[in-house]
């Protein structure tokens, strides 16, 4: 039985990764930070099978990884915690700079120092990010970095000291250059989590208008559960390599709105242009969603789309599994099972043990 130790198990990634993981027969450890109120609702399902252990552990506090790692003594390290907000990033460039950058380096030198330095392999979760202001498209494992953002420019560093310790100490190390993979779990203020969830309410009479930001972005989605797959495969390859993760096609933010909304029944008109644009409500003639300066980046990323072909052919990892509508639709259907049962006021995740009695959180 091998065993693997996640960071960031509670996250998105995470939480699909450990049940991967579980089905694979693998241990399983996650670590976890200390906060006033637990939110553990990605993994709530797995605590308590006999194979899933967790522990407190923080990528700021170096004493803390270097125990859990000699405790654990994992096969695998899959390295996903990180500050991953980009915007976010803008407001705490330090604390990001801390966790992301520095992070990997604590995570590496605790492998090196406990002695794993031939025996554990690490996945660490880099981004398509840092591709940022791009030079080509599309981008692939040897399209030059530009990064964009604070958040980028930290994922940079832990993509080179990566590369720097596989090259220095001969250590199993990799990155997945992963583009925008989202789900049902995703955090709520990403920017496709956000369309499904007020699309939901909207459609349900609970909101009656969703603001945005740059509805010209364009991104590559896939579906993070097809794409926790492709980090276990990485780190099961003869030679240590990176790779980039994608589906290969691109679309903007107005196109996701509109499936979003066609999902739960409104199909929507755009009027006007950049901060004045609207998206419409044709039946009703209601403005439903507008432009808000507030969610601008002082600098932002507006064209990415992976060539995955090197994944493909490598790992034999097929990009298309889940349909850029087929990922829309599994959103919204969960956001309106959620929305159903939201009582006014109230976030959909303080009723997570109604939920789970109801079987809609699994
Ligand atoms: P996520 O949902 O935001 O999860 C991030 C995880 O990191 C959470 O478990 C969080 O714990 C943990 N974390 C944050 N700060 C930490 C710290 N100081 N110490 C220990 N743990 C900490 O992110 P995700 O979407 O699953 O992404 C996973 C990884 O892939 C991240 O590194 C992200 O940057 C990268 N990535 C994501 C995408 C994407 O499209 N999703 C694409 C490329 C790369 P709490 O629950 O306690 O906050
Ligand atoms: O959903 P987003 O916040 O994701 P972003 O910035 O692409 O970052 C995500 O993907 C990266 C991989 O490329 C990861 F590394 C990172 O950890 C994270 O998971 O924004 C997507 C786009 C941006 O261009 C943003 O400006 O959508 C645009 N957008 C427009 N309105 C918005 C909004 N983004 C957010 N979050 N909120 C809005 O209201």
């Amino acid at each position: 039985m091998k065993t693997a130790l996640i960071t960031g198990v509670t996250g998105q990634d995470g939480s699909f990764l450990a049940e991967l993981l579980l089905e694979k027969g693998y241990d399983v450890h996650g670590t976890i930070r200390r906060s006033s109120v637990d939110y553990r609702e990605r993994i709530a399902h797995i605590e308590g099978h006999p194979r899933f252990h967790l522990h407190y552990a923080d990528l700021g506090d170096s004493m803390s990884i270097m125990q859990v790692v000699s405790q654990v003594r994992p096969d695998e390290i899959y390295n996903l915690a990180a500050q991953s907000h980009v915007q976010v990033s803008f407001d705490s460039p330090e604390f990001t700079a801390d966790i992301d950058a520095t992070g990997v380096l604590r995570v590496l030198e605790a492998v090196r120092l406990c002695g794993l330095k031939d025996t554990c392999r690490i996945y660490q979760a880099s981004t398509s990010e840092l591709y940022g202001k791009v030079e080509e498209v599309p981008q692939n494992e040897n399209t030059p970095f530009h990064p964009y953002s604070p958040y980028a420019v930290a994922k940079q560093y832990g993509f080179w000291i990566v590369k720097e310790y596989r090259e220095a100490y001969g250590m199993y190390c990799c990155s997945g250059i992963l583009f925008n993979h989202e789900s049902e779990r995703r955090g709520e203020t990403f920017v496709t989590r956000k369309i499904t969830l007020a699309a939901a309410r909207i459609a349900q009479g609970k909101q009656d208008k969703l603001y945005l930001g740059n509805l010209s972005s364009l991104r590559d989605w896939g579906y993070a559960k097809d794409y926790v797959e492709c980090m276990w495969l990485i780190l099961q390859q003869p030679v240590a390599e990176d790779y980039v993760i994608a589906t290969g096609e691109q679309h903007s933010v107005r196109e996701f709105c509109e499936l979003a909304f066609r999902n739960v029944g409104i199909e929507l008109r755009w009027e006007g242009e950049e901060a004045e644009e609207k998206g419409i409500d044709v039946a009703t003639g209601k403005v439903l969603i507008e432009v808000s300066p507030d969610f601008y980046r002082p600098t932002d990323v507006v064209n990415l789309w992976g060539d995955p072909t090197k994944a493909r052919a490598k790992l034999g990892w097929n990009p298309q599994k889940t349909s850029f509508a087929e990922l829309v639709k599994i959103m919204t259907d969960a956001d309106m099972a959620k929305v159903a049962v939201e009582r006014a006021g109230e976030s959909v995740r303080t009723n997570l043990a109604e939920y789970l009695e109801k079987g809609i959180v699994k």
